[in-house]
């Protein structure tokens, strides 16, 4: 009883973590990638602030997108050739929305947080974390709903909220140590 308890709480950590893989890959990818021409050319809106600052670029974009969609692809590989049968099968529809979500929510929040007057890389706690998250759930919801609701339960998905500020604190620490990133957070 206890035994299968534990195993059913670690089964869905793990699911949840499986599903996030490239909505995470996406978010940290950018960072390496990132640099030259903004997402918003430099633009400001009415309140004279940019539209989404400096910190969202192109190949950023683009370059998360890509690793993020990379990483899926290696997981589909990996569940189909080893016959994971008990973790989330991705395709190549979800690891598309994961991906691109992850980065679209990125963008929105950088969006709100200009037109509430915080600077690029300023830190906003609890959005700067949830951005990817909601911006790949909803992206995967409109993509996949019949997926989701196969796969993601509201024990998946608290999963996946206490996953996020782990990973979120981590890869920012990493990404700060060997350089890529200005603060760690
Ligand atoms: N990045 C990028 N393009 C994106 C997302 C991220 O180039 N679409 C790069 C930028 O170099 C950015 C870094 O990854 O500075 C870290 O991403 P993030 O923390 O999301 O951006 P911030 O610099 O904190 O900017 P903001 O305040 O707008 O969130
Ligand atoms: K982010
Ligand atoms: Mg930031």
């Amino acid at each position: 009883m206890i035994v299968e308890t534990v195993i059913a709480i670690l089964a869905t950590f793990v699911s949840a973590f499986w599903i996030m893989v490239p909505a995470y890959v996406a978010n940290a990818g950018a960072v390496p990638f990132g640099g030259g021409t903004p997402v918003d050319f430099g633009k400001c809106a009415k309140d004279g602030r940019r539209y989404l600052g400096d910190g969202k670029t192109w190949r950023g974009l683009i370059g998360g997108i890509f690793v993020g969609v990379l990483f899926g692809l290696l997981q589909i590989f990996l569940a189909t050739t080893f016959h994971w049968d008990w973790l989330p099968q991705q395709t190549i529809v979800t690891i598309t929305a994961l991906a691109t979500g992850a980065l679209l929510g990125d963008m929105v929040k950088s969006y709100f947080k200009r037109r509430s007057g915080k600077g690029r890389g300023e830190k906003w706690p609890i959005a700067d974390m949830y951005d990817l998250v909601a911006g790949s759930l909803i992206l995967l919801v409109i993509c996949a709903w019949p997926w989701v609701m196969e796969y993601i339960t509201i024990w998946v998905f608290i999963a996946i909220l206490i996953w996020t500020p782990l990973l979120h604190r981590g890869a920012n620490i990493i990404g700060y140590l060997i350089g890529i990133k200005q603060v760690p957070w």
